[in-house]
């Protein structure tokens, strides 16, 4: 059994690679909430969606998010009716949110939800959000704090980070399944994703980084840094706004506590010695996934012992 830790695009194209060798119905992959919003009127949960469609073929490869081929009528029209549509949602992934609200509101949890909406796609990975609860990442800015969504969307990270808010750590709890996934696994990976607001918000629920300390699995975690950048996303600017250094060893020592190997890319071999000096073993290789051979290479690097 392998249990992946994930956020949002990297995270998913790290787990193509992942499922090229290994068996669906042996993967478990614990999803970040924190960016879920609400729009419309409807329920959004991006990470889980970006999961669940790049599993299920048919993710907009070079966006990353999103449906393939999705058009956008429905948004143009609530344009019309004076609604905001910064956040780009096609007519196909409404359909997921209509769905996904409507049976929220008869009382189905996310959890299951989310199984529903595998179901349909017909994705045997258990995607897991990593809770049930209400969950709200909120970065603060000079003005205030906004939804995660509105920092990285609207306002293009355009602001500096003063600070990161997880609203819901104190009492949200773990979705079913999601502390078994990671004693039951014998590899848990934390995939290439945002350290603070996609692996961090995941690390927040109460219970998971105790599970990842005592889980007898081993914990291997995938730089999501490369020679002082993210591949994609804001999160140079989310660490260094928190004081914390932008490179492989500023992420390592986040997980340090509880990860046994960290995996970094050949551009970050001189970091290796800092890493280990932490009590991280360190795999240095090809981290950036432009095809999926390299995607294929680099699940086999995180899976052999
Ligand atoms: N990212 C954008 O940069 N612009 C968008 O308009 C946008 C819309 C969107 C709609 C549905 C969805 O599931 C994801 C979407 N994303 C968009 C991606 C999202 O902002 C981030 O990739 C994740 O939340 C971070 O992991």
């Amino acid at each position: 059994m392998i249990t992946a830790l994930a956020g949002g695009v990297g995270a998913a194209r790290f787990l193509t690679g992942l499922l090229k060798i290994t068996e669906e119905k042996d993967v478990s992959v614990i999803v970040n909430t924190g960016d879920d919003l609400e729009m419309f009127g409807l329920h959004i949960s991006p990470d889980i969606d970006i999961v669940a469609y790049t599993l299920a073929g048919i993710v907009d490869q070079e966006k990353g998010w999103g449906i393939k081929g999705d058009t956008f009528q429905t948004l143009e029209t609530l344009k019309k009716f004076g609604l905001e549509t910064w956040f780009a949602l096609g007519d196909r992934d409404l359909a997921t949110h209509i769905f996904r609200t409507d049976l929220l509101k008869k009382g189905f949890t996310l959890s299951q939800v989310t199984n529903e909406v595998c179901r349909a796609l017909g994705v045997n990975v258990k995607i897991l959000p990593m809770t049930n609860d209400k969950f709200e990442t909120r970065i603060k800015i000079g003005e205030g704090t906004v939804h995660f969504e509105e920092y990285f969307v609207k306002r293009a990270s355009s602001e500096k980070v003063l600070g990161v808010e997880f609203v819901g750590s104190s009492y949200a709890k773990p979705s079913p399944q999601v502390i078994d996934s990671i004693f039951d696994a014998e590899v848990v990976i934390i995939c290439p994703s945002n350290p603070i607001v996609s692996i961090g918000t995941i690390l927040s629920i109460d219970g998971i980084r105790e599970a990842l300390r005592k889980t007898s699995a081993r914990v291997v975690g995938v730089s999501p840094i490369v020679a002082g950048a993210p591949i994609k996303g804001p999160a140079d600017k989310i660490l260094s706004g928190l004081g914390i250094e932008v490179s492989a060893f500023g992420v390592a020592k986040l997980y340090a506590d509880f990860v046994d190997t960290f995996v970094i890319d050949n551009m970050d071999a001189a970091e290796k010695g800092r890493i280990e000096s932490l009590g991280v073993q360190v795999k240095v290789t090809n981290t950036i996934m432009r095809s999926l051979e390299d995607k294929l290479k680099l699940a086999k690097v995180v899976l052999e012992k």
